[in-house]
């Protein structure tokens, strides 16, 4: 793989890693190996490093990425290499051609001389992977070329030709005909000198004032949402104000916190309502997946959907049956764990049970590899007890899907006590390579989304155990705004999903507190929602609902059993307890810190749950009702006002202030 030969007094170590060159296992030990060797040679007066074939090193290996970004990246980081490169007493000049990108460039910075054929390019692309470099790559390149050229090539991470690097230091020759005469050439030259080393070489790194404010503004418009251009600024700034070795630090902190891990092979595991859903974002963003049941059925039953789903789309012309058959054969059906060790993220999707989850998560535990991102699509579960049954909990996150999980774009991204800046990050980044919103949320019942939606959802079952005709209720929310009524997307999420959750959080309920029955009854006559062809409506097998009246008499028979007093309420009555259900939910949340700000509340409703986005999200409409309105008809009706609405109600007050 390395090849070292004397010619004369210059020892030529060729690099020979088809092919590409890549960095991968014993590449770089092969390298200090062959130099040391050169070193202890009294012969040998100075050294090339040069790629076999028809490049220099290319980058790092993709395959060794994951560990590389896993914990073990510290033992795995090419930076003590480098260094002990740029330590050789002897000169060791780089001979560029094809591409020096990466971990290749920065092996060729930490050499002391670099020369180039014409036709060479160089660059640190890191970004376009949603990374940085990180071997010390924002910490040498700064030095040779200056910091606003750094700056360039870290964020935007273009190639540049080898002229442009000769005119900006990263190169210091070219050399037209052969590269390997040429570089034996330039080696001969600065045989016996001091070799400069990169590291040292500190003039070039003043620089202009307002330099990175200018660089974060430009990158603001451009890389709106992404993580890792921010944080190559902030990695090439801190080459200009601490010592290389700070530098070099820094660069590791902000590569761990803010890089985003390449998710290249997904796994789901559930292909039911929401597993199916998921695999299909995953299959539309071109990334392949693995979708595992529990028997031939369940995985037959789960595959027939997402056909139908993407034979509807085709039907209306969306994209050709070409891109169906392209996106249907990502997805790979199975029923065993065989191929997740290949996975970069598996996403759990099995019923909403506590045991399960742990029983899943301990087997994904097993299977997964080191360094691969373990989500939970729990739609109310704590996810710190699901991580506490793995041995890296760090590597566990929430992602909560809306359903239908292929097309609404709300990404709930639920961060637990452990879980790595890290996991975070590639989950924002991920998100929007699904093309969906990301949105970050702590960890309780039901995160942010659903603990309000749980309020929500109540009144409008309330009012349908106190006599309001279904169609009504949900009528008056649609008529509002909303895209669906309350009770039909309980059928369309699955109403046997919020049994399970009833069923797993029955602890919380309060003897005495009023709590929703007609769900629970409707899960016991075996109508599920739309996966059962029957919920509060009836459906045909396109999903079309229809009244049935065996829902009113469920209803009618609850009533009497628990002594609902009956009457029928108003459209105005119906949108108020629904909609104010959610914002005191919502108060409640922020004053907890479970949602960040009421923005992201907002964002939540538009993109998840079908909220009206000209009503601008549930907490702007609050404001714009007016909270001293809302808070007297929230006394009004007897319920317990959140803290932090009462508050900026009697003061006057805004919740983004
Ligand atoms: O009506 C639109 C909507 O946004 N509805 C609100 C949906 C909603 O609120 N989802 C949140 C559910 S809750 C949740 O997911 C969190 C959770 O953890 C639940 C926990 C349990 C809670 C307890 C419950 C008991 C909607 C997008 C659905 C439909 O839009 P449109 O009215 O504009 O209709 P279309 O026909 O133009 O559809 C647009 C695209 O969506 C596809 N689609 C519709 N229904 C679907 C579906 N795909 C899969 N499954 C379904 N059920 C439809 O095919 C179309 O796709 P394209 O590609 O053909 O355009
Ligand atoms: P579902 O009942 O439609 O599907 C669950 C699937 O998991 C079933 O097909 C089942 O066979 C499979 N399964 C069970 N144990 C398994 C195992 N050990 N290995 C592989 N597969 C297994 O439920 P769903 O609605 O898709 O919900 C799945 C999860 O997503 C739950 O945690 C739920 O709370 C959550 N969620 C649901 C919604 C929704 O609207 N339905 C929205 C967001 C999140």
């Amino acid at each position: 793989m390395i090849e070292s030969r004397i010619h004369g007094s210059v020892a030529v170590i060729t690099i020979d890693n088809p092919p590409v060159n890549a960095l991968g296992p014993g590449v770089m030990e092969g390298m200090v190996s062959a130099i040391a060797a050169a070193n202890e040679d009294p012969q040998v007066r100075a050294m090339v490093v040069i790629g076999a074939g028809r490049t220099f090193i290319a980058g790092a290996d993709i395959k060794e990425f994951g560990k590389i970004t896993s914990g073990q990246r510290k033992e795995l980081t090419l930076l003590p290499q480098l260094l002990s490169i740029e330590d050789s007493p002897k000169p060791v000049v780089m001979a560029i051609h094809g591409t020096a990108f990466g971990g290749g460039l920065e092996t060729a910075m930490a050499g002391h001389y670099r020369v180039a054929v014409e036709s060479a390019q160089v660059g640190q692309p890191e970004v376009k992977l949603g990374i940085i470099p990180g071997a010390a790559g924002t910490q040498r390149l700064p030095r040779l070329a200056g910091v606003a050229k750094a700056l360039e090539m870290c964020v935007t991470g273009d190639p540049v030709p080898a002229r442009e690097a000769l005119r900006a230091g990263i190169v210091d020759r070219i050399i037209e005909g052969d590269l390997l005469e040429g570089a034996m050439a330039f080696a001969l030259e600065v045989a016996g000198k001091a070799p400069p080393k990169t590291r040292e070489r500190n003039e070039k790194l003043s620089a202009e004032p307002g330099v990175f404010a200018q660089a974060h503004e430009q990158a603001a418009k451009k890389y709106r949402g992404q993580l890792a251009p921010f944080a190559a600024i902030g990695a090439v700034e801190a080459a200009t104000r601490l010592d290389f070795e700070g530098g070099c630090e820094r660069e590791a902190e902000l590569f761990r916190e803010f890089s985003a891990l390449p998710i290249r092979k997904a796994a789901v595991v559930g292909a039911g309502t929401m597993g199916g859903g998921i695999a299909m974002n995953y299959a539309n963003a071109g990334i392949p997946v693995l979708l595992k049941e529990t028997s031939q059925e369940a995985l037959d039953r789960g595959l027939a959907i997402i056909r139908k789903n993407y034979e509807n789309s085709v039907r209306k012309g969306r994209f050709p049956a070409e891109v169906m058959n392209q996106r249907l054969a990502l997805i790979t059906p199975t029923l065993s764990y065989e191929g997740f060790e290949a996975a970069d993220i598996v996403t759990e999707a099995v019923f909403e049970n506590m045991a399960l989850k742990k029983t899943v998560f301990g087997e994904l535990d097993g299977v997964m590899r080191e360094g691969a991102i373990l989500a939970s699509n729990t739609s109310t579960l704590d996810l710190d007890a699901i991580a506490a049954v793995t041995r890296r909990p760090e590597w566990v996150i929430g992602h909560h899907y809306f359903s239908p999980a292929n097309v609404m774009r709300l990404l709930e991204i639920v961060r637990g006590k452990a879980t790595a800046k890290q996991v975070i990050a590639t989950s924002m980044d991920l998100a929007k390579r699904l093309k969906k919103v990301g949105v970050l949320a702590g960890n309780c019942f039901g995160f942010i989304g659903n603990r309000m939606f749980a309020a929500y959802r109540r009144e409008a079952q309330f009012l349908a155990e106190e006599g309001t005709p279904i169609e009504a209720i949900d009528r008056a929310l649609v008529d509002w705004g909303m895209a669906m009524g309350p009770l039909a997307v309980g059928d369309l999420a699955g109403l046997d999903v919020g049994w399970r959750i009833r069923k797993e959080w029955k602890h919380l309920e309060k003897a005495g507190v009023r709590h929703p029955e007609a769900e629970d009854r409707l899960c016991e006559m075996g109508r599920y929602g739309q996966k059962t062809g029957a919920g509060w409506y009836r459906y045909d097998e396109n999903r079309r609902p229809s009244a049935d009246p065996a829902v009113g008499e469920m209803l009618a028979k609850l009533a009497a059993e628990l002594g609902i007093r009956q009457r029928v309420s108003s459209a105005e009555e119906i949108v108020e307890r629904c909609v104010y259900a959610l914002v005191n939910e919502g108060a409640k949340l922020l004053e907890e810190g479970i949602a960040l700000r009421p923005g992201d509340i907002d964002i939540v409703y538009v993109n998840g749950y079908g909220f009206p986005a000209w009503r601008g999200g549930p907490m702007w409409y609050a404001e714009a009702v007016g909270l001293e309105t809302m808070v007297q008809k929230i006394v009004e009706w007897e319920w317990k006002p959140a803290g932090l609405l009462l508050r900026l109600a009697q003061q006057n007050g805004s919740f983004s202030k």
